[in-house]
């Protein structure tokens, strides 16, 4: 499924702080303006597109998976020295889980982020739903976006199922 966002809906969070204020500044780097997921035979696939993704910046992109099946979170990380990003996955208490069929790419030219995780690390669920976010690291705070609405909190879609096997 497709899923579009406008532009400057960036939302900031301090440490200590329980609720987000909007951020009245554009960022195009966190700004996402849609992305795609799809649940195929094989793997979960998200992919954020941004206004402009740059190198440099200490980021941290999130695909949440609720299903059938525990819960299961990837994540991919950029910083200064890790413009590819890195990437591993988490169960609900946030503990490391091996998933050697987690994998990302970081296209600064195209501005997308995708992210693929293997049916198989979630449980080979019937269905799922994901909940994509992206942030941004500062020395103090934090900036946020989500593909799927205006505010700082993102929703899950609805389930996708995979597709049926011939
Ligand atoms: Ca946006
Ligand atoms: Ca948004």
């Amino acid at each position: 499924m497709t899923l579009t966002d406008p532009t400057d809906d960036l939302w900031v969070i301090g440490p200590g702080e329980d609720d987000w204020d909007p951020f009245p500044h554009s960022r195009p780097w966190v700004d996402v303006t849609g992305a795609t997921v799809r649940h195929g035979t094989g793997a979960v696939t998200a992919t954020f597109h941004f206004v402009d993704l740059r190198p440099g910046h200490w980021q941290e992109f999130s695909l949440r998976v609720a299903s059938d099946q525990p819960f299961r979170r990837a994540l991919v990380t950029t910083d200064r020295t890790h413009p590819g990003g890195r990437d591993r996955l988490l169960n609900r208490a946030e503990d490391l889980l091996s998933c050697p069929g987690l994998r990302h790419h970081v296209d600064y030219d195209a501005d997308t982020v995708r992210i693929r995780l293997a049916r198989e690390c979630v449980g080979d669920p019937a269905w799922v739903r994901a909940a994509l976010q992206a942030h941004l690291f500062r020395e103090w705070d934090a900036i946020a976006d989500n593909p799927h609405n205006t505010g700082p909190v993102p929703t899950y879609t609805r389930r996708l199922a995979p597709p049926a096997p011939r």
